[in-house]
């Protein structure tokens, strides 16, 4: 999609530090970490937002967890624990309108988020 900063990025016109490469997903480190770990995990597909998720992605959702655990696993989070984040609309700070799922750890995370 055009004017979209994730599909630029998961095509390659704009620059990312790459975690995991796959045929569906691509995951890449935050520009603005917020915690040692802070990995977006986005489909390759333009998908504006979980809310848009249907039956028919059920194989790019499993492909989108499995990976964000490899990513745990790659960042030695799997002993301590991680937490997954996706968020929808205004009220959840959601600045871009292309589906991507944080992957955050490394630190105590505090619950409930602000
Ligand atoms: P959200 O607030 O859920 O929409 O998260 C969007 C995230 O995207 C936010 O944590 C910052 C990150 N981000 C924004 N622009 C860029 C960029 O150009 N490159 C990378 N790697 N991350 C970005």
């Amino acid at each position: 999609m055009t004017d979209c900063l994730f599909c630029a990025i998961v095509a390659g016109a704009l620059p990312s530090t790459e975690v995991i490469s796959t045929d569906l997903v691509y995951a890449f480190r935050d520009l603005h970490p917020v915690a040692p770990t802070h990995v977006l995990v986005v489909p390759r597909e333009h998908i504006v937002d979980a809310a848009h998720i249907t039956s028919d992605h059920a194989t790019l959702l499993a492909e989108l967890f499995d990976v964000a655990r490899r990513v745990a696993l790659s960042d030695g989070l799997a002993d301590r624990g991680s937490r997954l984040v996706l968020n929808i609309g205004p009220d959840s700070g959601n600045s871009v309108a292309h589906l991507h799922l944080h992957v955050l750890g490394g630190r105590r995370l505090a619950w409930p988020p602000g």
